[in-house]
């Protein structure tokens, strides 16, 4: 196992979910925090709750979708901050469940810009020097979304298949160097996912969770954190999970 103490760590999506969870799992280990999303109040408010010293957190208000942000936030880090040892791309959503001749355009174009283009900003600005360096850990999450289609999913089922194929490509790509690539790939997370895919309606977001035990935020962080520790030589390629509750995207045991 190696040591995650001192290792910077940038997780996109950091402001909820299952990227807040990777902060406090990695934070708890000892890690430095870059953590990013839109939402600056959010950010603050875990770094409160984590309490770490300035040394130890530094928060960046990005949206992954502007590529001149992303590269500009990247490249004028301060000189203590830059050589990120572990990229989490976790920044990521859903907009809608309607059929695919039927949905609105601007939920495709959001769900294409964060979950593909987003990742791939990042991607593209922080291997570099991870190379560079020698070392490095890319940490993508897919989603079981990425292995099966499910009805009125297919745009975001399809943004997870190209993450799926991005971290099978970055890992040929990156052959010769010892960056490693993971994807971790849930099912069903209760998170703020289902509010974010129902525009805000909370009673339908409720719904997809009810009668079920679905996974927590931490059991992914759990699973991250694992595939971070492994030692050096060791890359956990991809990790797909789901509930005990849930068999398939669409297979799902409800108790009541
Ligand atoms: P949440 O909605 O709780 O968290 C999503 C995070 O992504 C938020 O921190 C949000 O921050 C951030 N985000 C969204 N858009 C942007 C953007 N344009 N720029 C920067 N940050 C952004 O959902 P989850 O924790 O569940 O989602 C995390 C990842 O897990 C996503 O990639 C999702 O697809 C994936 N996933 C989720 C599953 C689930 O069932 N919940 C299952 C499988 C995969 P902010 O709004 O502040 O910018
Ligand atoms: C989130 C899981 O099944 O709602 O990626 O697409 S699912």
């Amino acid at each position: 196992m190696i040591s995650i103490q001192n290792q910077i760590v940038l997780i996109t999506g950091a402001s909820s979910g299952i990227g807040a969870a990777c902060a406090k799992i990695f934070a708890d280990a000892g890690a430095r925090l870059i953590l990013a999303a839109r939402r600056w109040e959010r950010l603050q408010e875990m770094e409160q709750t984590l309490a770490l010293s300035s040394q130890q957190i530094h928060l960046l208000q990005l949206d992954v979708r502007d590529r001149t942000a992303v590269e500009s936030a990247i490249s004028s880090l301060p000189p203590n901050w830059s050589d990120i040892d572990i990229l989490i791309n976790n920044a990521g959503l859903s907009r809608g469940l309607e059929k695919v001749y039927e949905a609105e355009i601007q939920n495709w174009e959001e769900m294409i810009d964060t979950n593909i283009k987003g990742l791939l900003y990042l991607t593209r600005t922080v291997v570099p020097g991870m190379v560079s360096r020698g070392s490095g850990h890319v940490v993508n999450i897919g989603s079981i979304a990425g292995h099966q289609t499910y009805p009125g999913g297919s745009v975001y089922c399809a943004t997870k298949a190209a993450v799926r194929s991005i971290s099978e490509g970055l890992k040929q790509d990156l052959l010769g160097t010892p960056v490693r690539v993971t994807s971790v790939d849930p099912g069903m997370v209760e998170t703020e996912f289902s509010q974010v895919r129902f525009h805000g309606d909370q009673e339908r977001a409720d719904k997809v969770y009810q009668g079920v035990t679905p996974l927590t935020p931490d059991d992914i962080a759990d699973v991250i954190f694992f595939c971070a520790t492994r030692p050096s030589h060791v890359n956990i390629n991809e990790v797909v999970l789901m509930p005990v509750d849930q068999a398939s995207a669409t297979l799902v045991n409800r108790r009541k």
